[in-house]
């Protein structure tokens, strides 16, 4: 079994912004999956398989609902330990960080923000602990960029809903016990639901043949004539605003998440460097391999002084959703070239498993497409700087 040797690189002293606590949660973070995800991430990859033990160790480091208040369970953190907790996860395997962030962001995020009290100290503390694992059903196979025009819809039957549709591309989808499902009422208005496994009509079938993120369990979320109990729709927020509200939380975390992408590569290709001999000297001496490293701890630099700057505006509640976009899109961009840069680094010994390089290159082509392509960012940058409407 291979040691991970990473270390962490720090070029403009960030960790003097940081608080104990936040050092304190990064470090555990950081442990765990030196621990238990380093040493299987690559054969559960390979073989296309979500590690489910690794479930457990995720709760147990605060990564189910990092910011959630401590009385529904989550670990009641501020926003830049959240970010911290995604960095480290992703420097270890995006997909595992995915399933993380579906669970805090995409699901207990909205049960605890549009949800009612019922609703909350039901589910909150089994999705906290993993006894529940939670998806999000928004996406569908002819609405991805414009999850508005979504057909998903639900019929008020009296005592229940009877709800029908399909959503495809869904993280977690294969073993969730519960999915946040978006769907139109009668008068096309978009609600949240609960659906539970189990529910008649409901189904959830894996997607298979990824390239990308194969370590996370990604499938369809199928409703036939679903009853749906009523108590189960999340009263306190509808219009596409609501799942809008759960994607600026779960982008936030990947504006973390990308940067353990990119550290990771950096540090692989760093080493590998230093260590590879050609024409009688370390390839790091080159000028054209230097270039390469020097812009990569740069790019790495910048992401986090943008990620942390990020984090102060969360904390105060001042994060507005065309900021989370940019830090998203620039982040994740960021760290797919790092990737593509670091594995040439290594030349062929680059597109072995026996280094994580090609794995966060892979991942990161979902990163960059989910949670709102590239594209759909610049465009909502566009948006926000000259007010007009680029999408339509
Ligand atoms: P538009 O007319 O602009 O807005 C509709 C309503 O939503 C409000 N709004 C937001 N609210 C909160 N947060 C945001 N970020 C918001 N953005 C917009 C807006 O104010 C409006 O409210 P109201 O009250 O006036 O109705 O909507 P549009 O139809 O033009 O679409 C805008 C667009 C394209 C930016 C948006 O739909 C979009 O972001 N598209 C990308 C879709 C996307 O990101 N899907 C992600 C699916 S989930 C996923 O990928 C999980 S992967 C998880 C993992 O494994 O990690
Ligand atoms: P499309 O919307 O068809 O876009 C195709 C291309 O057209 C893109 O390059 C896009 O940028 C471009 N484009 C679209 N509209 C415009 C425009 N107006 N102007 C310019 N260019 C445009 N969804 C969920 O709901 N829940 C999940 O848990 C989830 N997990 C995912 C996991 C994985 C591994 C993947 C790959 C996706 C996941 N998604 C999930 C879906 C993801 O959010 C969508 O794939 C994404 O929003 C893009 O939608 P699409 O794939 O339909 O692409």
């Amino acid at each position: 079994m291979k040691t991970d040797l990473f270390e962490s690189p720090d070029y403009y002293n960030l960790d003097e912004l940081l608080s104990e606590e936040q050092k304190l949660v990064r470090e555990a973070a950081r442990d765990w999956v030196k621990k238990d995800i380093s040493p299987i991430i690559e054969s559960y990859s390979q073989k296309a398989e979500f590690p489910k033990q690794i479930i457990k160790g995720l709760a147990n480091i605060g990564a189910f609902g990092p910011y959630i208040p401590e009385n529904y369970g989550g670990a009641g953190l501020d926003q830049i330990s959240y970010g911290l907790i995604m960095q480290e996860i992703e420097r270890g395997d995006s997909g595992v960080r995915s399933t993380a962030s579906v669970q805090s962001s995409l699901v207990m995020f909205p049960i605890w923000k549009y949800g009612n009290e019922e609703q909350r100290q039901k589910y909150l503390p089994k999705l906290s602990t993993g006894e529940y694992m939670g998806a999000f059903g928004l996406t569908e196979p002819d609405h991805g960029s414009n999850p508005g025009g979504m057909t998903s819809n639900y019929k008020d039957m009296g005592d229940h809903f009877l709800l029908n549709g399909a959503k495809l591309w869904i993280s977690n989808a294969p073993f969730c016990d519960i999915a946040i499902v978006w769907a139109k009422d009668e008068n096309g208005r978009i609600n949240g639901l609960i659906v539970e496994r189990g529910m008649e009509g409901f189904s959830t079938p894996e997607t298979h043949n990824k390239w990308s993120l194969r370590a996370s369990a990604t499938g369809e979320l199928i409703f036939q004539d679903v009853k749906v109990p009523k108590e189960n729709l999340l009263p306190n927020k509808s219009g596409l605003g609501a799942p809008l509200g759960c994607l600026d939380s779960a982008r936030y975390g990947i504006s973390w998440g990308a940067i353990g992408a990119a550290m990771d590569c950096y540090d692989t290709a760093l080493r590998y460097a230093k260590e590879r001999i050609q024409f009688d000297k370390p390839i790091a001496g080159f000028q054209l391999q230097q270039k390469k490293l020097a812009e990569m701890i740069t790019e790495i630099t910048k992401a986090q002084l943008l990620a942390f700057r990020l984090g102060q505006l969360k904390n105060k509640d001042k994060a507005s959703s065309a900021q989370i976009s940019m830090a998203k899109r620039n982040n994740v961009e960021m760290a797919l070239k790092i990737a593509r840069d670091a594995r040439q680094i290594l030349g062929g010994m680059g597109i072995t498993g026996d280094y994580s390089i090609m794995r966060h290159m892979m991942n990161l082509e979902s990163v960059v497409t989910y949670e709102g392509t590239h594209d759909i960012h610049l465009l909502i940058t566009g948006l926000d700087i000259t007010g007009i409407n680029a999408f339509k």
